[in-house]
């Protein structure tokens, strides 16, 4: 199968899914063509059948605003047709649906037939509440692609409450490449950051206010009154200003490191005793994934996938969002033994072999196989 993968480049869940999903791909030996305005940061080239196509947005002094989706839709109609790609899987409804729509469109009238495939992956739903403008074009970008697949039931049920759709959409759970993990050792980071005996804690997210990352200080907080620990924030974004102040404020700049945006986040996590997502929402929460496929329990919010996700007193602990006296007193149980937090530790990893990529991966070319039947 020759796929196109259309998803946006930035640090966060759905392109590195639609990165690993088309690397997984291309080791099966289908050739997958990545098209994003610039390269999806876990993409790695050197990979057999990987290719990339950058949409160059160039200014044109006539306009105030670049026209992107014009520009993503020429490039899909020349990459489907010089690379005679059989099915274009895109991560978002707008713009990615959208264009792959149009560029649909432009191929008909040549006489070539491309399957679109689109996952929505929760901003493009959750967006409506910002700006109800966009309703009309992602209720068409769904309505009108060949397959609809959403990354948690949660999701689902979401977008069919807040748009009129009318085709099915399935439930495909975002995957975790454990094959990344296997060969992890906890290395020389637990030494520099925690001396013994004190439990390390970490967060992962882009710093936007859905992730509530105030809450993860505040919960952190309650945890070392009550034992000795340091916390990790990993990741970077328009909060961290705020985080910041917020930490200087409370006194606490000795025990909460600020690391940045990391490639690699597993060699962060396999050295962490407790992961905090403590988001307004979220359509999965591929963070939390990634912690426990590195052994870590997560202490999480009782929203959107979360609980699909993180299993209440399994492989951590539910709170209701803001309730940082639950999250911190789940924190503390999990943390108050070493019998404990083994446990909590392996049934984490237990966990996300649930969402492990073997498991997902033929769900998605279970999808593709009847797109690609001829027209009649
Ligand atoms: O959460 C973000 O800020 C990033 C966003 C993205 O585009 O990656 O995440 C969304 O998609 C991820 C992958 O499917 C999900 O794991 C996240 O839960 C979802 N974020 C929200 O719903 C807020």
């Amino acid at each position: 199968m020759r796929i196109g993968i259309v998803c946006y480049p930035t640090y966060g869940g759905s392109g590195v899914v639609a990165t690993e999903l088309g690397l997984e791909m291309a080791k099966e030996g289908h050739v997958v063509h990545f098209i994003s305005y610039s390269q999806p940061v876990r993409l790695d080239l050197y990979a057999e059948n990987v290719h990339y196509h950058e949409v160059v947005v160039t200014e044109y002094p006539l306009f105030d605003y670049a026209p992107y989706e014009l520009i993503l839709t020429s490039k899909l109609v020349s990459v489907v047709k010089n690379e005679n790609l059989d099915i274009l899987h895109v991560h978002y409804a707008i713009p990615h649906a959208s264009a792959a729509y149009m560029a649909k469109q432009i191929l008909a009238s040549e006489g070539i037939n491309i399957p679109i495939v689109c996952t929505l992956h929760g901003t493009d739903i959750t967006l409506l509440g910002k700006d109800a403008s966009f309703e009309p074009v992602i209720t068409f970008a769904i309505n009108n692609s060949d397959a609809v697949t959403a990354v948690s039931e949660s999701l689902r049920r979401d977008t069919l409450k807040y748009f009129n759709v009318k085709r099915e959409i399935k439930v495909i759970p975002n995957f975790i490449n454990l094959n990344n993990y296997s060969d992890l050792k906890p290395n020389g980071l637990r030494a520099r950051y925690a001396v013994k005996g004190e439990r390390l804690i970490m967060h992962v997210s882009n710093f936007r206010k859905v992730k509530r990352v105030e809450d993860v200080v505040k919960v952190f907080g309650k945890i070392h009154d009550a034992m000795p620990a340091q916390l990790l924030l990993i990741g970077d974004g328009p909060e961290r200003y705020n985080v910041e102040t917020m930490c200087r404020e409370l006194g606490k700049c000795d025990q909460i490191h600020f690391i940045g945006k990391s490639k690699t986040i597993e060699r962060f996590l396999i050295n962490a005793d407790l992961f905090i997502l403590p988001s307004e929402t979220e359509s999965f929460g591929l963070a939390a994934l990634e912690a426990m496929a590195a052994g870590v329990p997560v202490i999480s919010s009782n929203t959107g996938g979360l609980p699909e996700v993180n299993k209440h007193g399994y492989s951590g602990y539910l709170s209701e969002v803001g309730d940082i006296d639950s999250m911190a007193k789940g924190a503390i149980e999990i943390l108050s033994s070493d019998e404990t937090l083994t446990r909590f530790k392996s049934n984490a990893k237990q966990q996300a072999i649930k969402f492990s990529l073997p498991e997902i991966l033929p769900q998605y070319e279970r999808l593709y196989d009847p797109l690609l039947l001829p027209l009649v």
